[in-house]
């Protein structure tokens, strides 16, 4: 490799909520990084994946899904998907078989915009019935200026490398822009919030996981254990009883799911401590935002 042919740049995976972006990027990156569930509005943040090969570094960044702002978080996420427009060498569009550019219009307008190549992904093609994808390709090509449409399957695996292709054709020569052995710029705190984050996210019902935040309190670590102590904020105090639950048997389920993986993406032994309190209204509260690291 020399400097001249090494290729690197941005591929920003933008989409709707729940089309399978955070799926897709664990796919390419290869690692756990992004969280998953199946609940709209899972990802909060912007969240950075390098794939480095020998002579290149994809740096994808997995974005909250697009959405009208309805609170003060709202719009801390939807600026992250609106400054990984203007960065981006390749935007990765992600669509699945079901959605349609309700309430994306402006978005979707500034996509066809940005400059950069778009590459129009349709995922889960695994559900996919006949003449459905034939249907839903000709619904979004007449909607987003694509240079390529690739159907997926991120569950299942399927034609993953024909993105990483498209991907290697588009990318700019380019020194790469990080340490060629890091997997992300996130520090592991980030990483231990938001795995304790999808598994409340997975584990509690209706406006519960949409209420809470997650902050790591202490982070250490030793030869054998990592120590972390997680607390736990919901917007009130009724929405506290129902985290901890009857005899706080929904909270040490948590505790229990949160440290397995917590240890798989550690590959160390976890001691995981929680604790839940009460953080009024945070959700549309500036202040409080920047608190927990929404700072757009
Ligand atoms: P995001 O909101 O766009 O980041 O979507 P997620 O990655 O969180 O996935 C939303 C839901 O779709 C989860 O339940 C995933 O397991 C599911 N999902 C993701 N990709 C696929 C796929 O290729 N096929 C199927 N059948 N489901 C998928
Ligand atoms: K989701
Ligand atoms: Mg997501």
């Amino acid at each position: 490799m020399t400097e001249k042919t090494h290729k690197a740049g941005f591929v920003n995976i933008i989409g709707k909520p729940n089309v399978g972006k955070s799926t897709l990027m664990n796919v390419l990156v290869g690692e756990r990084l992004s969280i998953i569930s199946s609940k709209a509005q899972t990802t909060r943040h912007r969240i950075l994946g390098l794939m480095n090969g020998d002579d290149y570094q994809i740096v994808f960044s997995d974005t909250p899904g697009m959405l009208k702002p309805k609170y003060e978080l709202h719009k801390s996420m939807m600026s992250f998907v609106n400054l990984s427009l203007e960065d981006a060498d390749v935007i990765v569009f992600v669509t699945d078989l079901y959605e349609t550019d309700n309430e994306i219009e402006e978005v979707i307008e500034k996509i066809n915009h940005a400059g950069a190549p778009v590459l129009l992904v349709i995922n889960k093609i695994d559900l996919s019935k006949e003449n459905k994808l034939e249907e839903v390709t000709q619904y979004w090509t007449e909607r987003i200026k694509a240079d390529t449409v690739i159907p997926v399957s991120a569950l299942e695996n399927f034609n993953i490398e024909r993105i990483m292709q498209e991907i290697l054709d588009r990318l700019p020569v380019h020194p790469p822009y990080y340490d060629k052995e890091e997997l992300t710029d996130r520090p592991e705190r980030f990483f231990a919030s938001e795995i304790i984050r999808e598994k409340i996210f997975t584990n509690y019902k209706k406006e519960i996981p949409y209420s809470t935040e997650v902050a790591i309190d202490q982070f250490t670590e030793d030869d054998k254990l990592i120590r972390i102590r997680a607390i736990i904020f919901v917007e009130r105090s009724s929405q506290k009883g129902i985290i901890i639950g009857d005899k706080g048997k929904a909270i040490k389920h948590v505790g229990i799911q949160s440290r397995e993986a917590l240890e798989a993406f550690f590959g160390k032994q976890v001691y995981l401590e929680t604790h839940v309190k009460v953080e009024d209204d945070w959700r549309k509260n500036k202040n409080k935002l920047r608190k927990f690291g929404y700072d757009q």
